[in-house]
């Protein structure tokens, strides 16, 4: 079966239409939801050649999008077991106590599972995934590079215009899929733990500018302070404008430092609103979005024109510079769209 075949197919086999799925997850029905984003995936499988979402997806993306924007959605990254799964289940049960209804989309590209929620995620949010105003679901790598990235910007966005009051995301901050995933959210909290040195560099290098909130998980273990003072070192130092990330300390194992968490991240929301900088976020969300999408179709209709290997190939038989192979490839690409050649 081709891929753009994938999508309605998903659909249909849960005997819905496409209107019967765009409605039942609108009523946030968790398997209406659950075959959604399976299509979002589905859709996102080879899309470096496709350049764009299988049509089921496509559809159904521009069917819920008039109804996207009231969520909050908060990205949590940090490295693997520094507790982002533990803090995301303690943050989702105060959202609950309060009585807002929670989506929780753990991206994980190095997950060999697919479609459902890792196991021991699973296991930890147990009780969680009996609450019908909880809504849990892993997406893993699929198929074409960007495709993990795209389809869970589409699954938060799916989930958004669902109702959902949060949206929280997990990711391990590594990878471009992931960082394209961060970068699409409205507030990053970073997790670390204590006594990570290289941790603390490879924030240095990129997540500084990214983080909204930094917390320090597993504060039971020794050298917080150390971690606490560095952190709050190198924030000093650095340009945030009317926003300080503040700096708190966490035992997400037993439940410690989650409501100050809850209150941080609920300041930077109003922080967002007031200042304007939410629009601006979302403005810039978007062209990152249009920006990946148009780079890929454009990559897929040189493809589809020239050949993208036939090309690449002759350039490096005759030694043609990458500015020559790729000129020649655009050029085709805009003389195969004048004759109405490209989809
Ligand atoms: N000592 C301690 N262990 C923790 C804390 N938070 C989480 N853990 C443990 O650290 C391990 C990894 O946690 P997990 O939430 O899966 O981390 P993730 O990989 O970042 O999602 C698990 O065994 C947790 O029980 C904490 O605050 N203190
Ligand atoms: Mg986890």
């Amino acid at each position: 079966m081709s891929a753009a075949g994938q999508g309605p197919a998903a659909a249909r086999s849960a005997g819905w239409t496409l209107d019967e799925l765009a409605a039942r997850l609108l009523e946030r029905q968790p398997r209406a939801l659950g075959r959604a984003i399976s299509l979002l995936e589905n859709g996102s499988r080879g899309l470096a050649a496709a350049g764009a979402a299988a049509p089921g997806a496509r559809e159904l993306i521009g069917r819920i999008f008039p109804r996207t924007g009231r969520a909050r959605v908060v990205g949590v990254t940090g490295p693997p077991g520094a507790g982002k799964s533990t803090l995301v289940d303690r943050l989702a049960r105060r959202c609950r106590q309060r009585g807002d209804t929670v989506a929780i989309l753990a991206v994980d590209p190095t997950s060999p599972f697919t479609g459902g929620a890792l196991l021991g995620d699973r296991i930890r949010m147990q009780s969680l995934y009996t609450d019908p105003g909880v809504f849990i679901r892993s997406m893993a790598t699929r198929g074409a590079m960007g495709g993990l990235a795209r389809a869970s910007r589409d699954a938060v966005d799916l989930l958004d215009a669902a109702g959902f009051d949060w949206v929280l995301v997990e990711t391990v901050g590594v990878g471009q899929d992931e960082v394209d995933v961060v970068r699409s959210v409205d507030s990053v909290v970073m997790v670390t733990v204590p006594g990570l040195g290289d941790d603390i560099q490879a924030i240095k290098a990129g997540i500084l500018e990214i983080a909204d909130v930094f917390v320090i998980n597993k504060a039971d273990r020794e050298g917080v302070e150390r971690t606490f003072k560095d952190l709050q070192m190198m924030l000093s130092i650095g340009d945030h404008g009317a926003w300080l990330p503040p700096v708190l300390k966490a035992v997400a194992t037993r439940d410690e430092g989650i409501d100050r968490l809850l209150v941080e991240v609920e300041r930077h929301r109003e922080h967002l609103v007031a200042s304007g900088e939410l629009a601006v976020r979302r403005r810039s969300h978007l062209r990152l979005r249009v920006e990946t999408l148009l780079k890929e179709r454009v990559v897929a209709a040189a493809d589809q024109v020239l050949g993208l290997d036939r090309e690449i190939e002759r350039g490096f038989a005759s030694r043609l510079d990458p500015y020559e192979v790729a000129d020649r490839l655009f050029s085709g690409v805009v003389d195969a769209s004048r004759e109405e050649l490209v989809p």
